[in-house]
């Protein structure tokens, strides 16, 4: 099988996660009297968070020091947080939970490849910590996407080369990272169009007919 491993983005593929970063950022930007709109919202995925600052400041004509910057962004995630606290695991898609178990059951290796410093948190709400076998986040990268870092060391962990994964993602810095990495990319929602993915998905579980249709080894 081409693929033996699949990797996940995880705001905006494993959960919706990406609409409380923009209600965040919004409550945020709205305080500082700085213009936020979904557009500019769109332009954040994928990105880091204080990246994500810098492109909200450079949309407005405030300077910051580097001292202010981080208190912005730690208001910022206070306010996510505190979003997040409010998940349980019904928030799982029930499109999800199945793709996730079929997966698992046809025996791929299933790793996350996010840019969140809050994944641990976000997998624990969702009830799926210690689900994957491989855990790639914010946390352990010094480059975020479009750079491939964080695919490359989920691959690394899953003890796969990038040739041998699939990288599921929602962000165009995302599908940069992936084909960067030298992985395949099926796309999904924003970067549904992205002419760099080798494969589009409307629902995450379209992805099984992909695995699917591998050719299978050989029975003897
Ligand atoms: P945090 P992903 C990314 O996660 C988000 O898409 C992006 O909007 C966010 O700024 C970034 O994580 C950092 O998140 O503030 O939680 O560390 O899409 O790569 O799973
Ligand atoms: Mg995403």
């Amino acid at each position: 099988m081409k693929y033996q491993g699949v990797i996940f983005d995880l705001d905006g593929v494993i959960c919706s996660t990406d609409e409380y970063h923009y209600q965040a950022w919004k409550a945020l930007a709205d305080r500082l009297g700085i213009p936020f709109d979904r557009e500019l919202n769109s332009q954040l995925r994928g990105v880091s968070r204080m990246e994500s600052l810098d492109i909200i400041l450079r949309s407005s004509d405030r300077v910051c020091t580097d001292a202010e910057k981080a208190t912005l962004a730690a208001e910022k995630n206070a306010l996510y947080r505190a979003l997040l606290a409010r998940m349980t695991p019904r928030d799982l898609s029930a499109d999800v939970r199945r793709t996730l178990d079929a997966l698992r059951q046809a025996g791929l290796r299933l790793a996350i490849g996010s840019s969140s410093k809050n994944t641990p948190f976000i997998l624990e709400r969702m009830g799926l910590d210690g689900f994957f076998d491989a855990v790639a986040d914010g946390n352990c990268i010094t480059h975020s996407k479009p750079h491939p870092e964080v695919f490359l060391k989920a691959a690394e962990m899953l003890g796969l080369p990038p040739r041998q994964c699939l990288v599921i993602e929602d962000a165009h810095a995302g599908v940069e990272a992936a084909v960067a990495g030298g992985f395949d990319c099926a796309a999904m929602g924003d970067a549904k169009e992205d002419a760099r993915a080798a494969y589009r998905l409307q629902a995450l579980s379209d992805l099984l007919q992909i695995i699917d249709s591998q050719e299978k080894p050989a029975k003897s």
